[in-house]
């Protein structure tokens, strides 16, 4: 161990107390220029804005330590409870506006940066993406912990240091090409490393019994190969409150023995060599949005991260409290994001009984009161499931506190259920079958107190469907959260433009009241309010188009209708409905069929899973058709389609201010909840949207008037799914007869036959799952009335604003509230300024 404690230091008082950072402009000043000339080394020389941004940043990072130690003071002196949230992803994107807009330092440092010539804007787009998480489930966690920093819930983050984030994405004759996002390259200025406090883990090996004196049974885990695992921590700060909470990522390092041990090849070299097969673990994020894959190394990160957070946790425990455990889930509680994390609940046993000798009973009243699950998807592809063969060879001793839980569960299930097989054999921890495996959801619920779903719909349909057999048993277990985002992010700082005018209107209370908001709907009706909003609107619309002539190389024009869909791309998301209404415009505009055509610019951006073959078919129709309609000198400049390549944060930020019309069109009943949809209307994009997910939420937020809704309802898609024959909706529908057509006549792939034939048959299915013929007619109507309505350009801003006015409910600070109140229990922690 390289970390010596003191033995004959005896550090003073004083040695702990640092001089307090000043906040104002000429001490942010000094801060800035010392980093770049001391710290960096930079000088006249510097012709890079790397240089500045990187010691802007950690002028900030000094502020925010400071304040992340007087929170942690705070947390010890009140004795608070504490909640964990534990996620196999953090979607933080870039942190230097946040922190700027939270620490309230915004105005000081653009007037500093300004007197030394420096544009803020350049420095901001000098910061790399933490693209941590893929989508919705990884940017939730981010969300959830700006809001719960913001509310003065003492709340950590626990997740994975992946060395390389989510791949970036380019686009090469319409096909998706993957390049790995090294986003630490040039360092990551807003963490520090914590090696004291590493954490060994265990894989493989086997357990070993043996009776004590007293005749006490213990068990013990050997011949394992250990991992260690570093934290780095980086500061969350609450909104102007000075409260920093953290977030511990760990990254996974090679234990010393481990270069001489099983893995020594007899050559000292080699050996050091294969420190690779530890520091694996955390090299690369998982791309598989709403999909599970089943390999090794996956297994590996999720027991990691679980089993160093779990360590993490109880040490401190023992620290401050000896081996006494009997007030542990009074103070402690920790929320699973989705099954990811599940290895939680045997791990916590495990240190429980294992580590710190407590019996079977009291082990499992910690963790039954301590672990609460969330379930964000439905999809059954989602649903994790290991194999038991796989869970015994990296995980025994797991394994075996597995299936002692499943054996005292059946037991309750039997005795509630007399003689219902059937019924034990769908609750079972363990599906039977070939390969047997571990049912990583049914772990969840039976080791947590708590399971949520993430919107009203959502959350209905876990318990009527997915987990019917668990809530028949625990109908109180359930319950929802319907999700949000953070508005500091979402509005305040994307749209700064639009923040100001709503500001200007009721005050700046909803940054951290999102309902507040209500407040603007009376100014709807104000036209000289009406026109301003199109001012900034139109503004943000040029950014926008600055983007996609950037990075698409089509030309947006900011009169038009910019019509948005951007998430990943999975079929029941639906992208292909939205490229065949899109096809059918360009068909109605060369067959001259449009007298008052309302000019469009459709915009579709996401990345594929890399082995997902349909979704990447997909990109490739959209880039194809894409080239089609844009050169075609007929359309004028009436439609325009871009595909926007390597869609993010970033990207984002400035897609959701310059979004008119906001796609939310998956087959009902598929969409967990959806979080892009509610960063939209928060900036005043009106919803085209069938009813699922959180989107049922918003139409009945912002009311039916200012929705367009269109589809099956999740019932009618249940009960279509078996007479379901789109042959027939295409013959007896003129328009997608066309549609389908053009397509299979080779127009948009004549250099390619065949190309689009997985799409046509898919299409064609009466097994299609996601029904696309089924809803085509009801969704041109709904784009039709969408386009109407945009050609009343002040009856559109009037929407616009009301959807802004109503989009209250969707922060985040209403969702962690509703944790707080009804799962966690949490007492709200002031800290001094
Ligand atoms: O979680 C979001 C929801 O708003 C979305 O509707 C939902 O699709 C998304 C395996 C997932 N569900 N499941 C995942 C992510 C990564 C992975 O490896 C599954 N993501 C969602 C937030 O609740």
């Amino acid at each position: 161990n390289p970390f010596k404690p003191f033995a004959v230091s005896r550090p003073a008082p004083g040695m702990f107390e640092v001089p307090a950072l000043g906040m104002d402009a000429e001490s942010l000043d000094q801060d800035i220029r010392r980093y770049f000339g001391t710290f960096l080394g930079q000088d006249k020389h510097c012709r890079l804005a790397y240089y500045p941004y990187r010691a802007l940043a950690l002028a900030l990072r000094d502020r925010l330590l400071e304040r992340l130690k007087q929170t942690r003071y705070a947390y010890e002196e009140a004795g608070a409870k504490h909640a964990y949230y534990l996620s196999l992803e953090f979607l933080m994107g870039r942190t230097l506006n946040n922190a700027l807009l939270n620490l309230g330092l915004v105005e000081n440092t653009e007037n500093v940066l300004r007197q030394l010539g420096l544009d803020i804007e350049e420095l901001i787009d000098n910061e790399s993406d933490a693209g941590l998480g893929n989508g919705g489930l990884g940017r939730l966690a981010a969300c959830f912990l700006d809001s719960c920093a913001t509310l003065q819930l003492p709340v950590t983050g626990y997740g994975i240091r992946y060395e390389y984030g989510m791949f970036r994405q380019r686009i090469e004759n319409g096909r998706q090409i993957e390049e790995p996002d090294h986003w630490l390259r040039n360092g990551n200025p807003w963490e520090i490393e914590r090696p004291e406090h590493s954490r060994r883990i265990q894989f493989g090996g086997h357990t070993e019994y043996h009776r004590d004196a007293n005749g006490q049974l213990h068990v013990r885990w050997v011949d394992s190969k250990d991992v260690l695992a570093v934290p780095f921590d980086t500061p969350v700060p609450g909104y102007r409150n000075g409260t920093v909470n953290v977030l511990r990522l760990w990254k996974a390092a090679a234990t010393d023995e481990f270069d001489l041990g099983e893995f020594n090849a007899g050559s000292y070299t080699e050996s050091v060599a294969a420190k690779n097969a530890a520091e694996n673990i955390t090299m690369v994020l998982y791309p598989n949005d709403a999909s599970e894959n089943g390999k090794e190394l996956r297994l590996r990160q999720q027991y990691f991260l679980a089993s160093a957070s779990l360590q993490d946790i109880l040490q401190r425990w023992v620290l401050q409290h000896g081996k006494e455990f009997s007030r542990f889930a009074e103070l402690n509680c920790f929320q699973l994001n989705d099954t990811h994390p599940s290895c939680a609940v045997p791990e916590l046993m495990r240190l429980l009984l294992d580590e710190h000798g407590l019996s079977w009973d009291a082990a499992w009243a910690i963790v039954s009161r301590t672990m609460a699950y969330t379930n964000h998807t439905l999809l059954p592809e989602a649903l994790e499931k290991w194999s038991v063969r796989l869970f015994g060879q990296l995980l025994p001793r797991l394994l075996e506190i597995i299936y002692e839980i499943n054996a005292r569960f059946l037991k309750e299930v039997a005795r509630r259920w007399p003689g219902d097989n059937a019924r034990l054999a769908r609750m079972s921890l363990v599906e039977e079958g070939r390969d047997p495996a571990i049912r990583m959801a049914y772990l969840a619920i039976v080791g947590s107190f708590s399971v949520n779903g993430v919107a009203e719909l959502h959350s209905a349909l876990l318990q009527q469907g997915l987990f019917r057999d668990f809530h028949e048993l625990w109908p109180t277990k359930f319950n929802n959260k319907t999700n949000g985002v953070t508005q500091r992010r979402w509005l305040a700082s994307a749209n700064p433009r639009l923040a100001a005018l709503i500001s200007e209107r009721i005050g700046d209370g909803w940054v951290t009241r999102l309902d507040d908001l209500h407040g603007l709907a009376p100014s709807a009706d104000d036209a000289a309010f009406r026109t301003r909003w199109a001012e900034v609107r139109y503004a943000n619309k040029q950014r926008l188009a600055d983007l996609v002539k950037r990075d698409c190389h089509v030309d947006f024009d900011p009169q038009a209708l910019f019509d948005v869909q951007v998430k990943r791309i999975h079929e029941y998301k639906r992208q292909l409905l939205n490229v065949l209404h899109v096809i059918h415009l360009y068909a109605r505009i060369k067959n001259g069929e449009l007298t008052d055509f309302t000019p469009r610019c459709v915009l579709i951006g996401g990345k594929a899973a890399p082995g997902y073959f349909m979704a990447k078919r997909i990109i490739t129709l959209i880039c194809k058709v894409a080239d089609m309609v844009n050169d075609d000198a007929e359309v004028g400049g009436l439609l325009k389609l871009a595909f926007l390549p390597n869609y993010r944060v970033s990207a984002m930020e400035i897609i959701a201010p310059g979004s008119d019309l906001s796609e939310q069109i998956s087959t009902a009943g598929k969409e967990a909840s959806g979080t892009g949809n509610m960063k939209f209307m928060m900036n005043g994009g009106v919803t085209i949207g069938t009813l699922d997910g959180a989107n049922i939420e918003i139409r009945d937020e912002v009311g039916d008037d200012n929705f367009f809704l269109f589809g099956l309802t999740a019932e009618q898609v249940e009960v279509t799914r078996d007479h379901y024959n789109p042959e027939a909706i295409i013959d007896t529908d003129p328009d997608l007869a066309r549609v389908m057509a053009l397509i299979e006549s080779g127009h948009f792939n004549q250099l390619e036959p065949g190309l689009f034939d997985p799409v046509i048959k898919a299409i064609r299915s009466p097994h299609d799952p996601w029904l696309t013929a089924a809803d085509f007619r009801s969704y041109v109507d709904a784009q039709e009335r969408a386009a109407a309505a945009y050609r009343d350009r002040d009856g559109w801003m009037r929407m616009s604003i009301l959807n802004t006015a109503a989009s209250g409910k969707f922060s985040t600070d209403r969702t962690m509230r509703e944790y707080n109140a009804e799962i966690w229990h949490l007492p709200v922690v002031k800290v001094e300024a």
